[in-house]
This record gives C-alpha cells, sequence and structure tokens, in this order.
C-alpha cells in the first residue's frame, strides 16, 4: 500500500514508518517538524540523539534498502498544500500522528491551549476536508487517546468507543447506540474528543473510512528496526511536559533522580509497549471499516497500572528513591480502570507485558545517554490552574534545601 504517515518523525511515527517501510509498504512522512521546534522552546531535546528526518531517511535506506518520502508540510496551516499533495499521491491509507500530544504543554499558559486547539482541530479538520475534496477513498487510521473516556471509575470495563444506552420514550424504553461519553482532563485530551465528533460527522456524511485507535500510554523506546542502526533510534522524552510517567520513572531511576509520583499516585491508566503500538497499527491497516460503516474504535493498551505500584516496581527493580508530589493537575487522586481490547487480541496482538524484562532495557539506553539529560527540566511544573500553580514543588531533589545547609 502507499501510506502517508502524518507526524512521521515523531516517538510514535518514526519507528511506525519504519515497520510499515519494512513490510514493504511505500511510506510517506509529512511533518512540520513542530515537535523539534518544541524542544527548542522548552530548552530540552531528546534524551537519545536524533538526527535530522532527512539523514534518518537515508540510514534507513542505507540499512533495509526501502526507501521513505519525506514532505515538510504544516496540516494545520497548508490546507491548499495539503490538497494538492493528496491529489497528486491518491495514498491508500493515512495514519493520522500529526498533534500536540502532551496534556502539560497544553495547560502551560492561554498560549499553549490556543497552540494546541488550533494546531490539533486544524490538522484533523484540515485532512478530512482534503480527502472528501480530492475524491480519493484511504483509509484513515487516527491516533486518538484513552483519555478521552475519562478517569473516575465505573465499575465496568470500557467499551471500545460505543455504548448501547436506553431512552425511555412514551412507547417504553428505546435502545441506542452512542459514542462513549467523553470527559477529556486536559486541554490536548479535549482536543481529542473533539476529533471524534469530526471523525463521526464525516464518516456519515461522506462515507468517510476511520479507524479512532484510543491509545493508553506508550512506553519503551526501541522496535525491532529502531535497534538495527544507531542512527535510527527513536525519540525519547524525559522532560517534565513530554515525559510520559513510566518512562520518566525509568531515566529518573537512571540518573538517581527520586521518582516524581503526583499526589499518591493512585491514578491507574492503560499502557502499551512502542513495539506493539507499531502492530496494532499494522493490524488496524489490515482490517479497514466500509464506506457507509461508522467510525471503528479499538482500545490500544495491553495493561493497566497504578501510578504509584508502577513506582515502586521500578525502585524494587533499581533501588530508586520514591517522592510523593503534590499533583500539578487537577485529576482523580485514586481510580479503578478496566478496558475492553478485545478487538487487537483476536486481530492476533500478542501483548508485551512489563514482565517481559523491557523495563531493563529502557534503564540501560538511559544510563547510556544519561549526560544529554538536563536535570533541571525533569520536574513536572506546569500547574492546570493558577491556584494549583502555588502548590508545584520545583525541586523534587530538594537541592535548594541541600545548597544551603
Ligand atoms: P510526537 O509529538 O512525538 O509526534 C507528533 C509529530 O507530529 C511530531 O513529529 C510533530 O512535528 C508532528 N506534527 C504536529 N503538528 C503537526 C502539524 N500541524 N503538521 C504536521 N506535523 C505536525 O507525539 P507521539 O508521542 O508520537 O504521539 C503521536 C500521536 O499519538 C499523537 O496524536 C498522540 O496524541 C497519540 N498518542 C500518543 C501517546 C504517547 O504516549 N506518546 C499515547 C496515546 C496517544
Ligand atoms: N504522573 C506522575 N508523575 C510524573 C508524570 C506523570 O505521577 O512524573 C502521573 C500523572 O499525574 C497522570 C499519569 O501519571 O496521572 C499519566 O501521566 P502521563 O504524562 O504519563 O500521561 P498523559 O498526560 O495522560 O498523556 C500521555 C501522552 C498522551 C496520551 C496519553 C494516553 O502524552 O499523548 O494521549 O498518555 S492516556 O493517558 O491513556 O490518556
Amino acid at each position: 500500500m502507499k501510506i502517508a504517515i502524518l507526524g512521521g518523525d515523531g516517538f510514535c511515527g518514526w519507528p511506525t514508518s519504519l515497520h510499515l517501510s519494512n513490510q514493504g509498504h511505500e511510506v510517506h512522512i509529512i511533518d512540520n517538524l513542530s515537535r523539534r521546534w518544541i524542544d527548542t522552546e522548552l530548552g530540552v531535546q531528546s534524551l537519545t540523539p536524533m538526527d535530522s528526518i532527512q539523514e534518518r531517511c537515508r540510514i534507513w535506506k542505507q540499512t533495509s534498502g526501502e526507501t521513505i518520502h519525506f514532505h515538510l508540510l504544516d496540516l494545520a496551516k497548508e490546507y491548499e498544500r495539503l490538497k494538492a499533495w493528496m491529489i497528486e499521491h491518491k495514498p491508500d491509507a493515512i495514519v493520522h500522528f500529526a498533534e500536540q500530544r502532551a496534556a502539560p504543554y497544553s495547560m502551560k499558559s492561554d498560549r499553549h491551549k490556543v497552540y494546541t486547539v488550533n494546531n490539533n482541530v486544524n490538522a484533523t479538520h484540515n485532512l478530512i476536508a482534503a480527502v472528501v475534496e480530492s475524491g480519493i477513498d484511504p483509509h484513515i487510521v487516527h491516533l486518538g487517546t484513552m483519555g478521552v473516556y475519562g478517569y473516575s471509575t465505573i465499575g465496568a470495563p470500557i467499551p471500545e468507543g460505543y455504548l448501547d444506552v436506553s431512552i425511555d420514550t412514551p412507547n417504553g424504553p428505546k435502545h441506542q447506540e452512542i459514542l462513549y461519553p467523553t470527559r477529556p482532563g486536559s486541554v490536548y485530551h479535549m482536543t481529542k474528543s473533539l476529533d471524534q465528533i469530526l471523525f463521526q460527522f464525516y464518516a456519515h456524511n461522506d462515507g468517510l473510512r476511520v479507524t479512532d485507535l484510543h491509545q493508553g500510554i506508550v512506553w519503551g523506546t526501541h522496535t525491532d528496526q529502531t535497534r538495527r542502526h544507531e542512527q535510527l533510534i527513536n525519540r525519547f522524552d524525559y522532560d517534565g511536559d513530554y515525559g510520559t510517567v513510566l518512562n520518566r520513572f525509568l531515566i529518573q531511576a537512571a540518573i538517581g533522580y527520586p521518582l516524581t509520583v503526583h499526589g499518591t499516585g493512585g491514578q491507574t491508566r492503560a499502557f502499551i509497549h512502542i513495539q506493539d503500538s507499531v502492530r496494532c497499527i499494522e493490524l488496524a491497516l489490515s482490517d479497514a471499516p466500509k464506506a457507509g460503516d461508522r467510525v471503528k474504535i479499538f482500545n490500544q493498551m495491553t495493561e493497566t497500572h497504578r501510578v504509584r505500584d508502577l513506582a515502586e516496581l521500578v525502585s524494587k527493580l533499581t533501588g530508586a528513591e520514591i517522592k510523593y508530589l503534590p499533583n500539578p493537575r487537577k485529576e482523580a487522586a485514586e481510580n479503578e480502570l478496566i478496558v475492553d481490547n478485545d478487538q487487537f487480541l483476536a486481530l492476533g496482538l500478542n501483548p508485551t507485558t512489563l514482565a517481559d524484562g523491557l523495563l531493563e532495557e529502557v534503564v540501560e539506553v538511559a544510563k547510556k545517554y544519561a549526560h544529554r539529560i538536563d536535570r533541571s527540566r525533569v520536574p513536572a511544573v506546569s500547574a492546570w490552574t493558577k491556584d494549583i500553580a502555588g502548590r508545584v514543588d520545583h525541586d523534587p531533589e530538594g537541592k535548594a534545601l541541600k545548597s544551603v545547609s
């Protein structure tokens, strides 16, 4: 297939591009490299040294013999160029990763809220409008998030996207299937909820073929292809805005930084290893909906864990100290989470779990590149409200105190 990977320079997009290219697909990355600019804005860099996207593609060609094409394009701002690209290239499938994906970054300031909404909603709507207008019929696979469901304890498994409800009418109860009610926990998660509505409308109105993957937190760094050459290495975010919880705990352990648990650490979240994430995208591409079908929704996760249990696991593995910090986010202190993921299991996903020894691999990668870590960028200091901002701990290591005593 000819596959466009929107956001193919990112943490999930790059290994997915390699995986699909390795399977013989013709891969075209479209990316505006905004994520690299955000690193510059925040004064941070990936733990792992990333080459330019052009150099990464050159090394892949040298290693595998396969070509990955790169197109520099801003999906949110360059609608006409995007439409022209669709008409010229006519992709069979489009995998859409290209959004601002960090919840803390989306809550940093009003400017960051505005940017996240403008970028994410316009990127998704421009893509849809360009596909419809150009008259092509690609399968769109969108990366959504488990966070659209919200994190309140519901006492039942979260279904894959839809909920059967019964509505009382004068003629008795009427059964209906609705999108599971969204309850986003950040401006970023809210944009993913808006994406759902955009897809629902166009699937119904124009027969757009869409699969929406409600993905949990992705952990790990290597996949089979990124291991093949040092310069194919994946991005690895560790900073307080973009680093996600398990990868953060693993690099913190590697550099002797206390594990930064927010609140009681009672938040239960869904997780998936990066190798399984790329495999799920392959599986989703092989199971496209037909025109006129409702949006196909998969829960793309393999296991759930409580944050404090993860901290204890990493501490047991490495001897790291655990620090319970005031939570910079507005979120339930404790929640239960049970999730259905039967569709991917039925398609043949064989889940990689925390027990499979890959935690140690991440610690090893973190130790190798520890010299690239700026400890002052580790604390998570983006607060969800102005009130919360006053309680945020900017110095979990207690360095300032130590230097006084
Ligand atoms: P990332 O930030 O590493 O990659 C996103 C890529 O999209 C970047 O290369 C960026 O430059 C590009 N991009 C952003 N806006 C663009 C625009 N307007 N035009 C063109 N390119 C643009 O993020 P990631 O971790 O790879 O996540 C990819 C997708 O998966 C996101 O949509 C995210 O919401 C979703 N997701 C990620 C995780 C996770 O844990 N990383 C979990 C669940 C869902
Ligand atoms: N947390 C800590 N300590 C830390 C960092 C985070 O306790 O140092 C806590 C947070 O308070 C939160 C939980 O860990 O309760 C998860 O935070 P996270 O940063 O790992 O994940 P999140 O903000 O939810 O976002 C990430 C990705 C996002 C994706 C989402 C999937 O950045 O793109 O959509 O995971 S999900 O969480 O299922 O919504």
